[in-house]
């Protein structure tokens, strides 16, 4: 039955949670039995002076806790961070789900989402090159649904069974546990050369997606094809995006690589400060749905989780919007404990044949038996359902829940058939109907076999910019394999996607491209299959550029400088007009401006006023801003003496940001690597104003800001 305003849970799953918060203030500390401690600082010993006595279960309750803190880090994903909000439906689509918490305008459902990288460990850094992991765990009324998707829409590889494979590559060598949290080493790269399959999301992954400027700017994508069924038990196939309403910025690969070392945190730390002053990071999420009928209608298979389906072919509908606006209250206890799994759908949804994802479906389970010791990880409170849970498990490691009664099977006459099953009408899930008439076999569908067509539609789809990037993120990764014959093999596969980019990625590598083989060998089939029919192909698609494709092309989202930094680079003397109107009209536009001066403290303006400084030239870097504003003032050009001052410009230039210069702030610049163009600006993201304190300059500087960078900068550096 329809309701008159629709179901608000936001709150429901903060509400859940409320019982197993604690709070020590105010409180006596206690052991864990509840006992008052007196003297937490000394053990109990035998004198003074003596041996500790095995008597003292405080210290040996203390002790064994701590020797026991640390559980399993992620196999993949380690790393990441998370946060609460909640998901608003804003275009139901029951024509096409029947799935509860997707049927009325308004309807709010809470989530946690979680945001990771995928090769690194858990204390590595945030800047990798690598593919962000993009979860959701949707807390709804008819029970959990996770979507576990990507900042890529595709995948290395076609089959689970080479998911091991992958990641023993890519992981850092086991025989010296050399290089963390990166790609550019030899077993990576020898892996890749042999697997033709993966040329589509090696695109992505050395595409600016895999470095990005925040997690707020990501896209997400569930990959695979699902299922929506409807209250008809009609199905569609179904692909999941989510986009940022910040839209999709990037780094540049050097800025990432100096802030791995100037703050490994970066995205962890710009992702809780957003949140933590109201910035809420928001996405909309959109579904391309497929017809059953059109399952073979297109030019590769809706199966293959190494293609996407452009959408020129099928447009994204957007259904909602996510909105993350709390922050965990413990990262153990939620960050690292939630436990995500594609196999956690409601009804409404449900799977695909995708290889990859069936394989998926085994391992997310499997995974936290080892992660978090026990089938009982449900129960810890974050990945709880707020829908009830009956059922006949019971026991195990940690066991919360406390059964009554003695029936513990179905059927049962002793508990008068309780727990009962649900009919479907009364929201029990059934899977979808599918005929299957098939031969057990174990070969991979001829209709997977093209390996190369969409690889070069993502590479036709990118503006030169772009393309450079990916040339020169080849050239360094590449250029770090140590094996020659692993550098050759990859030109080879690259001559396949585009003859252009593997000749500029030979150029840098000082090699030839070797002589195309007649018949690519695909080492990912048995020896025994049919080598005709598995043959990689390049199926050119009827689609040869999309413009969704390319962060730069993509002009869905308003340009805004919302939550963006800006570093003000002062000195006793500077121009406190100048300082205070760019704070104000960045404040204005719900950016953030940082004081940062030789010392810390307080600069002393030209007007007697002091300022307090937020960074000193020591403690930050322009690596961590998204713009510099150098104001105007005598005193500034005191600076020009100071190596640091002049490479935090000499970056902010060669990262292509914005750079406003007012007054003597742009006699600073003279003394920058860039002082030829400091004089005669050929270049938007060089502001200069004479005068301090001028309008005008303050409104282009933003304008400015708001294009992010200024990458046709790059040739001239
Ligand atoms: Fe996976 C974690 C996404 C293929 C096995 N995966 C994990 C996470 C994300 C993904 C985002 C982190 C979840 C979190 O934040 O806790 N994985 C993907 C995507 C894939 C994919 C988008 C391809 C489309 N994964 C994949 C395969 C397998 C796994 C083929 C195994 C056969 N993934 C795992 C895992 C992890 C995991 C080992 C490690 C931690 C966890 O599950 O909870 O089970």
């Amino acid at each position: 039955m329809k309701q008159n305003t629709p179901p608000n849970r936001q709150e429901d799953k903060q509400a859940d949670l409320i019982p197993n918060k604690s709070d020590g203030t105010n409180k006596f500390l206690t052991t864990n039995q509840g006992v008052k401690i007196n003297d937490d600082n000394n053990s109990l010993k035998a004198g003074e002076r003596g041996p500790s006595l095995l008597e003292d279960f405080i210290l040996r309750e203390k002790i064994t806790h701590f020797d026991h803190e640390r559980i399993p880090e992620r196999i993949v994903h380690a790393r990441g961070s998370a946060a609460h909000g909640y998901f608003e439906v804003t275009n139901p689509i029951p024509q096409f789900t029947k799935a509860g918490f997707l049927q009325e305008v308004g309807q709010r459902t809470p989530v946690f989402t979680r945001f990771s990288t995928v090769a690194g460990s858990r204390g590595s850094t945030d800047l990798a090159r690598d593919v962000r992991g993009f979860s959701v765990k949707f807390y709804t009324e008819a029970g959990i649904y996770d979507f576990v998707g990507n900042n890529i829409p595709v995948f290395f590889i076609q089959d689970a069974t080479k998911f091991p494979d992958l990641i023993h590559a890519v992981k850092p060598e086991p025989h010296n546990e050399i290089p963390q949290a990166a790609s550019a080493h030899d077993t990576f790269w020898d892996f890749i050369s042999l697997m033709p399959e993966s040329m589509h999301m090696i695109m992505w992954t050395m595409s600016d997606r895999a470095i990005p400027r925040s997690y707020r700017m990501i896209e997400g994508f569930g990959v695979h094809t699902f299922r929506f069924i409807n209250e008809q038990n009609e199905s569609h196939f179904v692909k999941i995006h989510w986009k940022p309403k910040l839209g999709t910025h990037a780094l540049a690969w050097d800025e990432a690589q100096k802030l791995s070392g100037k703050n490994p945190d970066f995205h962890r730390e710009d992702l809780w400060e957003a949140i933590d002053c109201g910035n809420f990071p928001e996405w909309e999420m959109g579904v391309q749905v497929i017809p059953e009928a059109d399952e073979h209608k297109y030019d590769f298979d809706i199966l293959d989780p190494t293609k996407l389906i452009p959408e020129e072919l099928v447009p994204v509908t957007i259904i909602g919007k996510m909105v993350l606006n709390r922050n965990p209250d413990n990262f153990f206890a939620e960050t690292e404990q939630v436990a995500f799994h594609p196999g956690h759908v409601v009804p409404g949804i449900d799977f695909s044949n995708d290889p990859l994802l069936q394989g998926r479906l085994f391992s997310y389970t499997d995974t936290q038996l080892s992660r978090l010791g026990s089938p009982n990880f449900h129960e810890i409170p974050i990945n709880r359902s707020i829908s009830p849970t009956h059922n006949n498990q019971r026991d195990g490691h940690m066991r919360q829940e406390i059964n009554k009664g003695r029936v513990s099977y179905h059927p049962n006459s002793l508990g008068g058939g309780c727990p009962y099953q649900a009919k479907i009408a009364e929201g029990g899930f059934a899977s979808f109907n599918e005929r299957i008439d098939a031969v057990k076999i174990r070969e991979r569908s001829e209709s997977f076999s093209d390996h190369f067509g969409q690889a070069t539609m993502f590479f036709n789809s990118q503006t030169d910019v772009e393309k450079n990037h990916i040339i020169k993120a080849l050239r360094f990764e590449l250029g770090k394999v140590e094996t020659i014959a692993i550098r050759v093999r990859m030109l080879g596969l690259l001559s396949q996607v585009d003859a252009t980019l593997a000749e500029k990625v030979a150029e840098g590598l000082r090699l030839s491209i070797p002589e195309i083989l007649e018949k690519p060998i695909n080492h990912g089939v048995s020896p025994d299959a049919d080598k005709d029919k598995h043959e990689p192909k390049s199926v050119l698609s009827e689609v040869s550029s999309s413009d969704a494709l390319s962060m730069l092309k993509n002009p869905t989202v308003t340009p805004t400088i919302e939550s963006r930094k800006v570093a003000i680079i002062c000195a006793d003397g500077v121009s406190e007009t100048s300082v205070m109107n760019m704070k104000l009209a960045l404040l204005k536009e719900n950016a953030k401006a940082c004081i940062v001066a030789p010392y810390n403290g307080f600069v002393t303006t030209d007007a007697n006023g002091q300022i307090p400084v937020d960074f000193t030239f020591l403690t930050g870097h322009s690596v961590l801003f998204d713009a510099l504003y150098i104001p105007g003032g005598l005193g500034l050009n005191a600076l020009s003496e100071d190596p640091d001052v002049m490479d935090w410009i000499n970056d902010a230039y060669k990262h292509c940001k914005v750079i406003g210069a007012e007054g003597e702030g742009i006699d600073l610049l003279s003394g920058s690597n860039f002082a030829n163009k400091a004089t005669n600006p050929d270049d938007g993201g060089l502001v200069l104003g004479q005068k301090s304190g001028n309008a005008q300059f303050t409104t282009d500087f933003i304008a400015a800001m708001a294009q992010h960078r200024f990458w046709e900068r790059e040739p001239q550096l």
